[in-house]
């Protein structure tokens, strides 16, 4: 089975996604997402460049040996772009062995360890009556458990939340593509935030009771000792965890963090490879691990991130956004369902267009995924209907501070 085509697609559907396709010479295809929200263009000229000449005629078997080649290879180890590329590979050489043993990926991966996937989804409102009525809105839709994410008094917008009001009856677009030919620029201020969120999670403790677990994103926005202060003061609130509460870089910050507070810690979103966990999982700092299978290098070095978290008792929450591409997703699903310190998934459903791009084998029911049976990813790319919606330039919005500072999104 030796690696005979290697295409890079770009498409825009709902918003910009980079596959990996692969095609061996007995004519099986192997996808990989590479999708890097903001800068996709980085990585398609990486993998264009730099990696599918090396890909040619090699035994699409040799999953790990490959994996180490590009990266011990290029010298210039780690960071976003390379470790985004890596992943597409490696996620498409093993939706290609397990296509060629006939069977779904978690086969491979050593079986389902479980039989659904606990997912949570984000619910968002600019007051409560509409944060409210988005928490109905997701337990109608199964959800059964969520994440909280609202807007601040005196601050026009905040990343998460709806622009739109829930009633609308459009779809909500929790993440809208955002394309534009430079970034939106949003207000922040940390004071006002850290005095209104504890009264809004205490309000949906008052009217969903409780049981419902509850999740919520700082976004990096925090320093250490304001991340503690909001942990210590949201512990009556039973979150499930607080996410990215520090930039992630500063591993050591997590300490003072977790030093004053019991609630839940998780983060990742951002990191790319096991180096990023070091000091976080081996002192047991955080409680769950947030990378993307996409920005991870791949499923190979994420099932390793996760045996490692595994001896400290810290468990999966893998990315989920509607910035990692359903193929992402269902390499993220068949990691799930086999390894044991399973946590929960993060899923944001797909818009229409995409859905009909990216044909998916896996299930949402009664709040829980499952990736199917069917041999490999179980995703198809329609390449015709990927080739209606050329690359739009988008990126991710930014915050100033009320003086002009750049601040953390
Ligand atoms: O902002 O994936 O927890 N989820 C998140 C996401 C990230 C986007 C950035 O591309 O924080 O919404
Ligand atoms: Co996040």
């Amino acid at each position: 089975m030796r690696i005979d085509r290697a295409e890079v697609i770009v498409t825009s559907p709902d918003r910009n996604f980079v596959t990996l396709r692969l095609t061996t010479d007995d004519g099986l295809v192997g996808l990989g997402d590479a999708t890097l929200n903001g800068r996709e263009l980085a990585v398609v000229a990486y993998l264009q460049e730099h990696v599918v000449p090396l890909l040619m005629g090699k035994d699409a078997h040799r999953i790990e040996d490959t994996w180490q080649f590009l990266y011990r290879s290029a010298y210039w180890r780690r960071g976003p772009v390379t470790m985004a590329a890596i992943a597409a590979v490696d996620v498409a050489l093993w939706d290609l062995k397990a296509k060629a043993a006939g069977m779904p990926l978690y086969q491979l991966l050593g079986g389902a360890s479980r039989d659904r996937l606990l997912a949570y989804g984000h619910a968002s409102g600019r007051d409560l009556p509409e944060l409210f009525d988005s928490i109905r809105k997701h337990q109608g839709l199964g959800y059964r458990a969520i994440r909280i994410q609202t807007s601040v008094p005196g601050l026009n917008a905040i990343y998460g939340v709806a622009a739109q009001a829930q009633s609308s009856g459009k779809r909500y677009d929790y993440e809208p593509a955002q394309r534009a030919d430079l970034p939106k620029e949003e207000d922040w201020d940390t004071r006002a935030y850290l005095g209104h969120l504890p009264s809004v999670l205490e309000a949906v403790r008052a009217e969903f009771g409780p049981d419902l677990p509850l999740l919520h994103d700082c976004h990096h926005r925090l320093t250490p000792i304001q991340a503690a202060k909001l942990g210590k003061s949201l512990e009556p609130f039973d979150l499930f965890w607080l996410e990215d509460c520090t930039p992630a870089e500063n591993q050591d910050g997590l300490r003072l963090v977790r030093q004053h507070t019991t609630t839940p810690l998780a983060i990742g979103e951002v990191f790319n490879t096991v180096w990023d966990y070091q000091t976080l999982i081996k002192d047991q700092l955080i409680d769950y691990v947030r990378s993307a299978v996409t920005h991870a290098g791949g499923i190979s070095p994420m099932r390793k991130i996760m045996d490692y978290a595994a001896q400290y008792q810290i468990k999966s929450g893998i990315h989920g956004p509607t910035d990692i591409s359903p193929v992402g997703m269902a390499a993220a699903l068949h990691l799930d369902l086999a390894i044991h310190n399973f946590g929960i998934q993060e899923f944001m459903p797909h818009g229409d267009l995409t859905n009909a791009v990216f044909e998916q084998s896996f299930t949402f029911t009664r709040g829980y995924l499952h990736p199917g049976e069917r041999p490999g990813l179980g995703v198809d790319l329609e390449v015709d209907e990927a080739g209606k919606y050329p690359y739009q330039t988008a990126y991710l919005p930014f915050n100033r501070l009320q003086d002009g500072t750049v601040h953390d999104w």
